[in-house]
């Protein structure tokens, strides 16, 4: 009981291939931000790395995950 009303926060970090200008970014920023229980996303053109704080509640990382690979991008 005590565990599932705790609101755990997660960040989860993934390696992704395909973006390759701030117009790429932008859509991988919103399809993520989309999901329900996502906080924060912030993304790195230069290393491309994605990352996301999530309420581990909510959403998990596969979802995350399949969102990436969904706007047409690939998660390593
Ligand atoms: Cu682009």
């Amino acid at each position: 009981m005590f565990h599932s009303s705790k609101d755990e926060i997660k960040t989860v970090e993934f390696k992704v291939h395909g973006m390759t200008c701030s117009h790429c970014t932008n859509r991988v920023k919103k399809v993520i931000k989309d999901l329900s229980g996502v906080k924060k996303v912030s993304i790195s053109l230069d290393s491309v790395m994605v990352s996301a704080m999530y309420s581990q509640n909510d959403v998990d990382m596969n979802t995350i995950k399949d969102a990436i690979v969904n706007a047409g991008y690939e998660v390593l």
